[in-house]
């Protein structure tokens, strides 16, 4: 039985079924405070470096630690007090922003890392759009259901099981969620997600709480360039994420076990059996 995410039973169901749910969040005088933090977070991103070059802009890939704390404290400081009406005892363990300039910044399809022991609990990420969101400017699409079915193993240096299918899934299973100013999409870190460039003239902005349930620590894979198989896991906090290079191995934290995966590079007939609806009175 896994640990609850969200307080209210029916959206607990929606959540379970779906993979996500979009939730009225903000009150119009929350929404305004949260963006004068972010444009105050904003003055002192300019002169940034990022370890990852990119389309879009996100912080989690700024050399600066300390630039990564500041965006971790202000905005969970913020934010923990509305998002605890929600969710069932949740932490932050990352907070991001994300920019998409005007033309550009389309974010690959992906599922979000392993947090947690995903057999006994959930991961969230609380994904929050500065603008109203459409397909044209950026906005989340998942491919509903794709959670908890595909692999649990997810880190950057294990290989995606969706890997040959990139373009079937964006073509044919992605839905786009429209979203306004003051909602959030809260997604299981597990689902297949992605946004497109921004198509509009107005920069797309937007903050990602990743957060895990308090009483359930997290951790990271990483498999040693020595292994295809043989995965190390290592008991990691908010602050590794603040200095983590994912083109690096993990440093400064404590391994804990070892385990032996064997990845599977789904064909499209298996992520759709996977993914059926009808399933998912099983899961
Ligand atoms: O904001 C974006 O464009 C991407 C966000 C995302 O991938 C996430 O919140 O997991």
């Amino acid at each position: 039985m896994h640990r609850r995410v969200l307080k209210d039973a029916e959206l607990q169901a929606r959540f379970d079924q779906d993979g996500f749910v979009v939730i009225d969040m903000f009150s119009n005088q929350e929404f305004n405070e949260l963006k004068s933090i972010l444009s105050q977070l904003n003055e002192e991103k300019k002169d940034l470096q990022f370890n990852i070059n990119t389309d879009y802009k996100l912080s989690f890939f700024s050399t600066e630690p300390n630039y990564r704390k500041q965006v971790f404290n202000s905005i969970s400081a913020f934010c923990m007090p509305v998002v605890s009406r929600f969710l069932d005892e949740y932490e932050p363990l990352i907070v991001n922003t994300f920019d998409k300039e005007p033309g550009e910044g389309e974010v690959p399809i992906h599922q979000n890392w392993t947090f947690v022991d995903e057999s006994k609990a959930t991961s969230v990420s609380v994904w929050i759009p500065m603008i109203d969101t459409t397909r044209v400017n950026g906005t989340m699409e998942v491919v509903k259901g794709s959670h908890r079915v595909l692999s649990s193993y997810r880190s950057p240096s294990i290989p995606w099981v969706f890997e040959n299918l990139r373009h079937e899934i964006r073509t044919k299973y992605m839905e786009p969620i429209d979203a306004k100013v003051g909602q959030a999409v809260i997604l299981d870190d597990s689902i297949l997600h992605y946004t497109s460039q921004n198509d509009s003239e107005t920069v797309r902005s937007a903050i990602q709480l990743i957060m895990k349930p308090n009483d359930v620590p997290a951790i990271h894979y990483h498999i040693p360039s020595t292994s295809s198989v043989g995965v190390d896991v290592y008991e990691v906090d908010w602050e590794f994420f603040t200095r983590f290079n994912m083109n690096e191995p993990p440093t400064g934290v404590k391994k804990v076990d070892e385990l032996t995966i064997h990845q599977h590079f789904l064909t499209e007939a298996e992520l759709v059996d996977r993914i059926a609806p009808l399933k998912v009175a099983d899961r």
